[in-house]
């Protein structure tokens, strides 16, 4: 790692740098935009009082009209919303889940906060944009959306991230310690165009800024920092450009679509939303060890993705490059589009959103070119607000590698995170996975299928917020189950913590 020390730190330095200025020119105009052009409104917190359970949605919605009530109840002096506007105005019972007959004192937003979406609608079809997580993924349509929003002419614009300032121990003769920022920042803009909506999104990591090795993260497997040897026990950095993308949706029918996605680069139809966009999942600073398992195509240099919108399913496919992002994590790679896989998506309920996906990776690891993947997931996530202003959310998966030719290795994860009044966060993912690459510098080892386990629980206690932005404190323990064959490389019973603090845009 020597020979990468001088320029990552000179890299460190500037990334810092570029990050939190990036973070505050983002911030600063698109809070100017929000107070010039569309003042708070609180208004819609009074949104409809008969729909406690959010799941009576009259099916009208669908169609983007606000319900009469509401709408005289939420603008009773003045036709605020513009034409375009009226999709979706309010995020749907997310409020009035958030806090049942309470209406929350002016500033302190629940989860339906600028529930308005400032006139965003979905970005692939006829419903809240609430529903839609990275890339063409969905999350249920409770998920809070957190964000500023903005107008500039035409277009609506929003902004939400995170950046988490990370002290991380990771347990054993494996493990190390590294001070480090992870998280991401993401833009995105929509606009109507003829009888649909065009949109364009980008999402940006300070994650480079941390060094090619990345962080120390006890069994997570997958890339590389070298080009010549695997990152294990350590989580590789993110790309810089995470996703640069367009997408267009036509409208069919009041509760239909079909839409075109493309990202240089962006996500496949495949595997559950991105960890860093699953409620379930954002709050935990580190990244699932079955990341390589699920959802490691959120960042893939070359994607085209075409989907069908029927109500409460989605259908579509994507070609892609199979090839995963290599250790140069400023640049942006040359697409391909040798790489297939598709996705059906339902979400039955308001609280619930699942998926099985399929793909077709060619040659994904650099350090294995001979080798393709076919990769297998099913997920299902439920988002259940409950109380005021408190959620509840959880995400199952299941994802299966088929490496051509090679393994067949599966990962499981359950992780869940439960949001109190908004200040204090508790989460926990549990994750096993079928590993190879942990042990392959082990001849005896070599080749071998060992399950590996982990557990980590933490909590974040946010003590500083404003409108725009939440500061928090938090912590996680992990621990592990590990077979007697790797005991003698981890330590019979290694624990990781990490500390950290949280600046969030909610
Ligand atoms: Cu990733």
């Amino acid at each position: 790692m020597s020979d990468f020390a001088g320029t990552n730190r000179r890299s460190r330095r500037f990334g810092a740098l570029a990050f939190s200025m990036t973070l505050g020119l983002l911030l600063a105009p698109a809070q100017a935009q929000q107070q010039s052009t569309e003042p708070h409104d609180h208004s819609q917190h009074v949104a409809p009082k008969e729909d406690h359970s959010g799941h009576a949605m009259p099916p009208d919605h669908s169609g983007h009209q606000p319900p009469a009530g509401a709408k005289k109840k939420a603008a009773p002096a003045k036709a605020k919303t513009p034409a375009k506007h009226s999709g979706h105005p309010a995020s749907h019972g997310v409020m009035q889940h958030a806090s049942p007959g309470k209406q929350p004192p002016h500033g302190e937003h629940g989860a339906g906060a600028h529930a308005d979406h400032g006139g965003m609608k979905g970005f692939l079809g006829p419903y809240s944009m609430s529903r839609e997580g990275s890339g063409t993924s969905w999350v249920p349509d409770t998920t809070p959306h957190e964000g500023i929003h903005g107008k500039i002419g035409d277009w609506s614009t929003m902004w939400h991230g995170y950046a988490n300032l990370i002290y991380d121990h990771q347990g054993g003769p494996r493990g190390g310690d590294k001070t480090f920022v992870n998280g991401m920042i993401m833009g995105m803009a929509q606009r109507p165009l003829g009888d649909g909506t065009l949109g364009v999104r980008a999402m940006l990591s300070p994650d480079p800024f941390m060094g090619k090795s990345g962080y120390p993260l006890l069994l997570a497997s997958g890339e590389t920092a070298d080009g010549q040897r695997h990152l294990i026990d350590r989580q590789h950095p993110h790309d810089l450009f995470m996703e640069l993308a367009g997408i267009y949706s036509r409208n069919l029918s009041a509760t239909s679509s079909v839409f075109v996605y493309a990202g240089l680069p962006g996500e496949p139809a495949l595997g559950p939303p991105a960890f860093m966009h699953r409620t379930s999942g954002v709050d935990n600073p580190e990244a699932p060890i079955t990341h390589h398992w699920l959802d490691s195509t959120h960042i893939t240099f070359g994607v085209v993705t075409a989907g069908l919108i029927l109500d409460k399913w989605k259908m579509e496919a994507s070609a892609f490059r199979g090839r995963e992002p290599d250790q140069h994590r400023y640049d942006i790679e040359a697409p391909k589009l040798d790489s297939f896989s598709a996705r059906l998506s339902w979400n039955p309920i308001r609280e619930l959103s699942m998926q099985v996906s399929w793909g077709r990776l060619n040659s994904p690891e650099q350090l294995a070119p001979a080798v393709d993947e076919d990769r297998v997931t099913a997920s299902a996530i439920y988002t259940q607000p409950f109380g005021a202003d408190n959620l509840w959310s959880t995400t199952a998966a299941w994802g299966r590698k088929i490496l051509r030719p090679g393994a067949t290795l599966d990962g499981y994860m359950l992780e869940s995170a439960v949001v109190l009044k908004k200040n204090y966060t508790l989460f926990a993912r549990a994750e096993r996975v079928a590993e190879t690459e942990l042990h392959e510098d082990v001849p005896a080892l070599d080749g071998r299928i060992l399950m590996v386990n982990r557990l980590s629980l933490g909590g974040i206690y946010d003590f500083y917020r404003t409108d725009h932005v939440k500061l928090g404190i938090g912590g996680l323990v992990s621990k592990y189950a590990l077979p007697g064959e790797l005991k003698p490389l981890y330590g019979s019973d290694p624990t990781s913590a990490m500390v950290f603090m949280r600046l969030k845009v909610i």
